[in-house]
């Protein structure tokens, strides 16, 4: 194990007012750094015996009490980084913390840069880079199907399957360098067809997650729907209804909403931020007309768009060429015949019939709302259903790695009749991009953009 020399320190709980705030130290000053600016309320010495939690108070060089705190020791190789981890659970203020860090730091300890605690225990083998990852993960989640598969990532359920895909890739790579090695003593026993089989079922499980990696993305950085139609078919109060909150202005006056209003909800584990926007017309007014530019705007970085048409009125030519313009836009779209509870039985555009969805529904009663919803679902999941527990491929360049994983032994399986040097070749290659993910062949420089993600003190 690779030992760090440093001590490093840093305030582990956010900046601001708390109940607790706690001062984190790793390395192997930590206990010698606390033990110059502690002194425990029982009188006895600091750290005593196997006593893991000790009350007392923090002073500084010229004795002066900077606060009351519980001191949690926890040694090397049994912590968070597998160095020695002192915890120091002060008043969560940043006056006394920031005293209690700078005494550790005037003692030798220095400041940690962001997500080193987690870079140090991946360091040191305690975890590997999918679970560091899958830590800034849970702890960013945004929805609580986000949090399930970064936590079935965190415990090692994505390693774990990735290991495996390397054994069988490493097993398979050792049979074939000895066939390279000893051509003479005649092996053909070592690459048969059960090797190849082996190699075709790590290639579609490999494939398999490489489909999740999307899902991952979505779940854990979301999707924006742009809510768009003309003026006063109901995009407020739609807005409103799925938010089932009063968060935009609804009235009976075209033109009421004139900028951009964002929130976010959660549809199947997926946070979805909703963009109201301005209802899209000609029009002479310039704050409408800026507002009619965002709208188009919103349509732009929207994943999906819900077009809103008023079924109670008869659709206008503007609503035509709208349709026209979505259905060019490449992105899913959803019809809402709006206000249903005036007109049950709606006149259906056409052209609706292109789109993914069509949703007969009321803003103002909230029926057909729950169907509209599962419409969503459907759409952003693609079919998928999201069990929770499943660990999902999450960063870009984890599923940049694990294509080309897929790419190289893909290659291999082509054709393998080709000389064993060049089967050991494409596997030395595949097995390289899934080291990648787990750490074990990922380069020093994107090692240090991952955790420099992190935030200060995890
Ligand atoms: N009966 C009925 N009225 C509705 C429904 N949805 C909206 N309305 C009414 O339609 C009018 C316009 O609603 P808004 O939600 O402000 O419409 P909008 O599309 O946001 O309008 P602009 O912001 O002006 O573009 C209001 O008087 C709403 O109460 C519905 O489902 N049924
Ligand atoms: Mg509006």
């Amino acid at each position: 194990m690779i030992q760090s020399e440093d001590t490093i320190v840093a305030l582990s709980t956010p900046p601001g007012e708390g109940g607790v705030g706690i001062v984190r130290l790793s390395g192997p000053e930590s206990i010698r750094i606390t033990a110059a600016i502690f002194e425990a309320s029982s009188g006895r010495g600091f750290p005593c015996g196997r006593q893991r939690v000790f009350h007392g108070r923090i002073h500084d060089a010229e004795g002066y009490v900077l606060d009351e705190v519980l001191v949690h020791v926890m040694r090397a190789p049994r912590s968070y980084t597998r160095e020695d981890v002192v915890e120091i659970n002060g008043h969560g203020g940043m006056l006394p913390l920031g005293a209690i860090l700078e005494e550790a730091l005037r003692h030798g300890a220095r400041l940690a840069r962001p997500g080193e605690f987690t870079q140090r225990a991946f360091l040191h083998g305690r975890i590997d880079l999918v679970q560091a990852e899958a830590v800034i993960d849970q702890i960013r989640a945004r929805t609580h199907a986000g949090l399930l598969a970064a936590n079935a990532a965190a415990s090692g359920a994505l390693s774990k399957k990735l290991h495996t895909f390397r054994a069988t890739l490493a097993d398979a790579l050792a049979r074939i360098e000895a066939a390279v090695d000893f051509p003479e003593e005649d092996l053909p026993e070592l690459v048969d067809e059960a090797l190849i089989l082996r190699l075709h079922e790590a290639h579609a499980g490999m494939c398999h997650l490489l489909q999740t990696a999307d899902l991952g993305r979505l779940v854990r950085e979301g999707a924006a729907a742009a809510i768009v139609g003309r003026p006063n078919a109901g995009k407020s109060s739609l807005f409103n209804a799925l938010l089932r909150d009063a968060r935009a202005i609804v009235s009976a006056q075209p033109g009421t909403t004139r900028d951009r209003i964002e929130e976010c909800i959660t549809i199947a584990g997926v946070p979805l931020r909703l963009v109201d926007t301005a209802g899209l017309r000609t029009t002479e007014d310039e704050v409408e007309r800026i507002g009619v530019d965002m709208a188009r705007g919103a349509l732009q970085n929207a994943n999906l768009a819900l077009l809103v048409l008023d079924a109670s009125q008869p659709l206008t030519v503007e609503e035509h060429e709208l349709g026209r313009e979505l259905a060019e836009l490449g992105i899913p779209v959803v019809v809402v015949l709006n206000k249903c509870d005036l007109c049950p039985e709606p006149e259906v555009p056409a052209w609706a019939s292109e789109f993914a969805g069509v949703a007969r529904m009321s803003a103002l009663t909230g029926e057909g709302l729950k169907a509209l919803e599962e419409t969503l679902g459907r759409l952003l999941l693609g079919g998928v259903s999201l069990s929770g527990a499943e660990a999902l491929l999450n960063h870009a360049h984890q599923k940049d790695s694990l294509r080309r994983a897929c790419e190289s032994l893909e290659r291999l399986l082509n054709d393998t009749h080709v000389s064993p040097e060049f089967l050991a070749m494409d596997l030395r290659e595949t097995l390289a991009a899934l080291g990648e993910i787990t750490g074990e062949t990922t380069p020093e420089d994107l090692l240090d953009i991952i955790f420099s993600k992190f935030c200060i003190g995890k």
